[in-house]
């Protein structure tokens, strides 16, 4: 069976070229421990790093399998990358497995080893490749669609950070380094636009105004955090609402995209989700009327994070949950802002201006959250009194 695709994979403007090479998967299948035949392989989901393919077997007994090219510009080090992997998901799975009715093989990732025992596989072209099992799940939308459903994706998100709270041994590798630190993505918007490298300034200068104008009140969480006010807990850093995947009844099933699980503060995790699952509109919307900041949907999710974490949170990380969708908002809006004036460097995109488009979703949410602001607050201070008492 022909197993060499030549799938038209995004390229990326640095590293290898993807468009061209063929993917032999028959190949790559025979370097990992996987059990069964290939059958099909397929580009996967809408994830803006890594190239993601699923790979489907013949035999109804053996698993699917999800291939990933990992994308080296984002993480340099993948043995390093694949240790923290390894170590969560094995402690995810020892504390899963003593729960009343959990099912782990499906509430967390697996890992398939390469035949030579290793959680990765470097090609002849110097990629590098990993494997998971594949989780049936419920097809993922674009933005969380209820309330209930909020309540699951913050109800398991929360319990992520509880569980792991005991993770053993020493600090997690920081996999990208001041990942959310706002200063940071700062200076480096700063940079960018100074060169200007593609003479793209111009056409952002309103959303360069509305950057400058937030900037100091966004470095709040970091300032509470040096000051040992909040602490640094273990975080996924990455909870964006396509990185939970849900069962076919639309319980919330397991939190994928492992990436970027390293210490962080609760803000990180908390802001992220209420930024990516509570916009009424796509991440990418053209149309920024339809941008909104669903207050329903927000409430959902503080209901389901707060009572999975009860009892864990200081009172100045509560106080700051509702500012960090705004955070969050602002901070993913400035890195899509800084990648489309450096040349979409690195997020995937498929046309010249989509990181701009990007940008000004996030933005646009932003003015959202600050006008609802006031109610997001009370919500969490309601919830904070009733799962506290
Ligand atoms: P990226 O960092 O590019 O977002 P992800 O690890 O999130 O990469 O994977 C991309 C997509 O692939 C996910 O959004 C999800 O749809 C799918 N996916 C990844 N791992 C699995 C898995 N083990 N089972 C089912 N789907 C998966
Ligand atoms: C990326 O990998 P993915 O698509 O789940 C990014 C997040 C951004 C998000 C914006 C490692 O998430 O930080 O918030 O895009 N992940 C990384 O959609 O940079
Ligand atoms: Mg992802």
């Amino acid at each position: 069976m022909a197993m060499a695709y030549n799938l038209q994979c995004h390229a990326r403007k640095k590293g290898a070229d993807l468009t061209s090479r063929k993917i032999d998967f028959k190949e790559l299948f025979s370097r990992f421990a996987l059990e069964g035949t290939p059958l099909s392989a397929k580009a996967y989901g809408s994830g803006h790093i890594h190239e993601t393919f699923l790979v489907r077997t013949r035999e109804r007994d053996c698993p699917d399998y999800i291939l990933q090219r990992i994308n080296t510009n984002v993480f340099a080090d993948v043995p390093r990358l694949m240790e923290n992997i390894l170590r969560v998901t094995e402690h995810l799975r020892v504390k899963i497995s003593a729960l009343t009715g959990c099912d782990p093989e499906n509430e967390v990732l697996t890992v398939v080893t390469g035949r030579d025992g290793r959680p990765f596989h470097q090609d002849d072209a110097g990629d590098y490749w990993r494997c998971y099992i594949f989780i049936e799940h419920q097809r993922p939308n674009d933005r969380l669609n209820s309330p209930g459903q909020a309540f699951e994706a913050g109800k398991l998100f929360g319990r992520f950070i509880d569980l792991l709270a005991d993770l053993p041994g020493p600090p997690l590798h920081e996999t990208i380094p001041a990942f959310h630190n706002v200063e940071h993505h700062l200076d480096q918007f700063k940079k960018v636009l100074q060169t200007d490298p593609l003479q793209r300034r111009a056409a952002a200068a309103k959303d360069i105004v509305f950057v400058e104008e937030r900037s100091e009140e966004m470095k709040r969480i970091l300032i509470l955090g040096r000051a040992g006010i909040i602490p640094l807990r273990i975080t996924h850093n990455d909870t964006k609402f396509n990185n939970i995947l849900f069962d076919k009844a639309g319980r919330g099933l397991c939190i994928i995209d492992l990436d970027t699980v390293m210490p962080g503060y609760v803000h990180y995790d908390f802001g992220d989700a209420i930024r990516s699952g509570c916009n009424s509109s796509r991440e990418d919307e053209s149309d920024l009327e339809r941008v909104g900041m669903d207050i329903h949907l927000f409430a959902g999710y503080a209901r389901g994070f707060l009572e999975s974490l009860p009892g864990c949170l200081n009172t100045v990380e509560i106080v700051h949950l509702a500012f960090s969708a705004k955070l969050f908002a602002f901070m993913v809006g400035l890195r899509f802002l800084s990648d489309y004036l450096a040349g979409d460097l690195y997020f995937k995109t498929v046309r010249p201006s989509h990181n701009l488009q990007r940008a000004r979703v996030q933005f646009r949410l932003l003015e959202e959250m600050e006008k609802h602001f006031g109610e997001m607050e009370d919500i969490v201070s309601g919830l904070a009194l009733e799962t506290t008492s």
